[in-house]
């Protein structure tokens, strides 16, 4: 082969991708992929050093990701993205420190790591994939799965109320709040980029087709089915309060951008704080 059909023949995003871990995981439909190069889009799209970026995961599909980048990669025990991340970001502050991560790691079993995350307004850019279910281990409900809706373990369709995350997000502290669909690629892509400039905790939720734990019970169709399901009941809402951003079963889907303020982050204010406290002992 020569050289330049070579060239012709890789993606421009090879040079982020571990293909030695190739095949993936993923169900044929699952929109993983495209969440995943939405991100890969958005580092390549700023131009950052890939030196300079590490990727947090907890376990299931999603966290599969951590291990798919050629970044510096963590794919940490369920529910403990967060605060590996955050140890990475104290340690390595220069560092962007990316979480990417499904529904019930981050809000399920971590669910008290996200909220004080954000409280604390750490440095880190959360990309969470809302697929609805748990859906490495079979399709089971989660605090995500809406009401009515069917899984494997809530078979006659589900009765509790699920979190609105971006309104748990904004609520708990994040300074950049956003929720697009996978088929939302542009603006997903600009969202990330713009979190990861943002000083502080930001939350970006991805809505993402699971045609295997969500499409398949709940007769939405496969995959294609399921990404058309998602497209024609979205909605952009760009700068609402995020309480409003409805998310339900078979009707809107609100999508944009809720939340961009400023706010001081934790790195900030930790620094501060010691420096006043240096600086006070220093003068007594
Ligand atoms: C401590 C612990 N509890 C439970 C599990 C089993 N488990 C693995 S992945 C997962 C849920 C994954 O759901 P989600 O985070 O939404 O990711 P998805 O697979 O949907 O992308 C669970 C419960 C585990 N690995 N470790
Ligand atoms: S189970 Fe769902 S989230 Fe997991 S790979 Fe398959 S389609 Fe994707
Ligand atoms: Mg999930």
């Amino acid at each position: 082969m020569s050289a330049v059909t070579e060239v012709k023949t890789r993606h421009p995003l090879d040079r982020y991708i571990r293909e030695e871990r190739f095949p993936h995981i993923w169900c044929p439909g699952c929109g993983l992929g495209i969440a995943m190069s939405s991100f890969l889009y958005a580092v390549d799209e700023l131009d950052l050093d890939p030196k300079e970026i590490a990727v947090v995961s907890g376990i299931g599909c999603s966290g599969r990701v951590a291990g798919y980048v050629r970044f510096d990669s963590y794919h940490t025990t369920h529910g403990r993205a967060i605060p590996f991340a955050t140890g990475l970001k104290l340690a390595k502050p220069h560092m962007k420190v990316v979480v990417f991560s499904g529904d019930g790691d981050l809000a399920s079993i971590g669910g008290n790591h996200l909220i004080h995350a954000a409280r604390r307004n750490v440095d880190l850019t959360i990309i969470c994939i809302n697929n609805f279910n748990y859906g490495m281990t079979g399709g089971q409900f989660g605090p995500t799965t809406p009401l009515g809706a069917k899984t494997t373990t809530t078979p006659y369709g589900n009765f509790e109320h699920p979190f609105n995350l971006v309104y748990l997000a904004a609520s708990a502290g994040a300074v950049y709040v956003a929720r697009w669909t996978v088929l939302h690629t542009y603006h997903l892509r600009q969202s990330i980029k713009e979190a990861l400039l943002k000083d502080g905790f930001s939350f970006i939720e991805v809505i993402s087709p699971c045609p295997i734990g969500f499409g398949r019970p709940n007769k939405i169709g496969e995959g294609l089915e399921e990404m058309k399901f998602y497209r024609e009941n979205s909605v952009i809402r760009n700068g609402i309060d995020p309480k409003d951003a409805e998310l339900s079963f078979r009707g809107k889907i609100v999508v944009g951008k809720f939340v961009d303020i400023e706010k001081p982050s934790y790195l900030k204010t930790l620094r501060d704080f010691y420096d006043r406290i240096l600086g006070e002992n220093h003068g007594s």
